[in-house]
């Protein structure tokens, strides 16, 4: 996507024609809070919220605060995270944003880099070590905490959860002094965007870190909505108020960052490896690092734009470093309107011993996970590795194919 889905930015001035108060804000989302109040799940309006939210960020003045996202951080984490941070800053509030996992799409390596997102990776090995003392209190984004390694450690050091602000489904069991779960919402970046409309940071585009938080959250809020696409007025109208600000130019070259070698390995294997059948491209790409786990849905985006199919599934075993830990990933990615990814992936997978599916979800949208249980784990043996290699494919592709209309003939590509 190299279109700009917005008209660039000319005119940081301009205040007049889009809402910036607390009324008017509120005046626009009465309808999604009626439906929000359907679900149970939240009530109050966003003026509301964001009241909540300065009180309890002035309860807290002065202490240091862990922002904790997801293992592999999404561009709609990474930058909600950063709005936070500057949020909370007039609170003397200080924050550190950490993940325990990988960045591993090259577009979030480039968001990472080009903005200067003050995110901080902290690795798996050295968790344990960590000195978690110095916060008193934890920040969960875009996230329920469900999502991260790193949620034990926080757990044990006895830091309290203080503020949640997710787009996702209860997950359940969440306690925090603040919540705002707003699962109608499209990105966690459009509520953040909510919150700085509502005055609780004076975004200015004449100051480079509003500027460049500002394009961090644009291109969260895309990448959550698939480019806007799927976006709802909310998020249209968050969308709108960061045009004011944000750098298209800055966007531009975080979209355009190149894919890594890894990951155009990765897209090759699925080309050659790609069974076609009923307009379904289903391929296997054998074992992969941790780290290029995200080369699994730029395969399945990329198989997806061949003529004649709408459909594609990309799988492969991913491993840690010392293969020990195993587990098969998959992405499907639809052009098609009447299949529903969810759907797809529950009937044809199934549940696992405790009953939980092995993907689909609002989280997880088109993914799978299949733990590999016992029979993960190394071996020297090339010869063993290449046999548990075709059983996993072969086995994944029984289930597929069962869904996918069986009586055509199968078209090796
Ligand atoms: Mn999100």
């Amino acid at each position: 996507m190299k279109s700009y889905l917005l008209p660039p930015n000319n005119n940081h001035n301009g205040q007049n024609c889009l809402p910036s108060t607390l009324s008017q804000i509120d005046g626009n989302i009465g309808a999604d809070t009626a439906l929000e109040r359907e679900t149970g799940s939240q009530y109050l309006s966003t003026g509301k919220l964001a009241q909540k939210l300065e009180q309890t960020l002035e309860n807290h003045r002065g202490e240091r605060h862990i922002v904790v996202i997801q293992d592999f951080p999404d561009p709609d984490a990474l930058s909600s995270a950063w709005a936070y941070q500057l949020i909370a800053q007039p609170y003397e509030i200080e924050c550190d944003i950490v993940y325990a996992g990988t960045l591993s799409h090259q577009e979030n390596i480039a968001l990472v880099k080009l903005t200067g997102l003050p995110a901080t990776k902290w690795s798996t090995n050295t968790l344990k070590d960590r000195d978690l003392s110095i916060y008193q209190g934890c920040v969960l984004v875009d996230s329920q905490g469900n999502t991260s390694q790193l949620m034990p450690y926080v757990k044990q050091s006895r830091i309290p959860v203080l503020i949640v602000v997710d787009h996702h489904t209860e997950q359940g069991g969440i306690q925090a002094e603040f919540v705002d779960l707003r699962p109608k919402i499209r990105a966690t970046a459009t509520i953040l965007t909510q919150y700085i409309q509502a005055g609780l940071l004076d975004f200015n585009s004449s100051n480079v870190t509003h500027v460049k938080c500002a394009t961090a959250l644009m291109h969260g809020l895309r990448s959550d909505t698939n480019g806007l696409r799927q976006a709802q007025e909310q998020d249209l109208l968050a969308a709108a108020y960061l045009s004011r600000i944000y750098d298209p130019q800055l966007l531009n070259a975080v979209l355009q960052s190149a894919r890594s070698r890894h990951v155009m390995d990765v897209i090759e294997r699925s080309l050659k490896n790609r069974l076609i059948k009923n307009s379904f491209s289903i391929a296997g790409v054998g074992y992969l690092r941790y780290e290029d786990r995200d080369a699994i849905p730029q395969a399945a985006d990329f198989l997806v734009t061949e003529d004649n199919i709408h459909t594609a599934v990309v799988y492969g075993i991913i491993h840690d470093e010392t293969h020990e830990l195993e587990v098969v990933i998959g992405s499907l990615r639809t052009n098609k309107l009447t299949l529903d990814p969810d759907e797809f992936i529950k009937e044809a997978l199934g549940k696992n011993p405790q009953g939980r599916y092995y993907g689909g979800g609002r989280e997880m949208a088109g993914g799978f996970e299949i733990p590999m249980g016992f029979f993960g784990g190394g071996n020297d043996d090339s010869n063993y590795t290449k046999l548990k290699w075709e059983l996993i494919d072969k086995q994944i592709k029984h289930k597929l194919l069962k869904l996918v209309n069986p009586k055509n003939k199968v078209v090796h590509a």
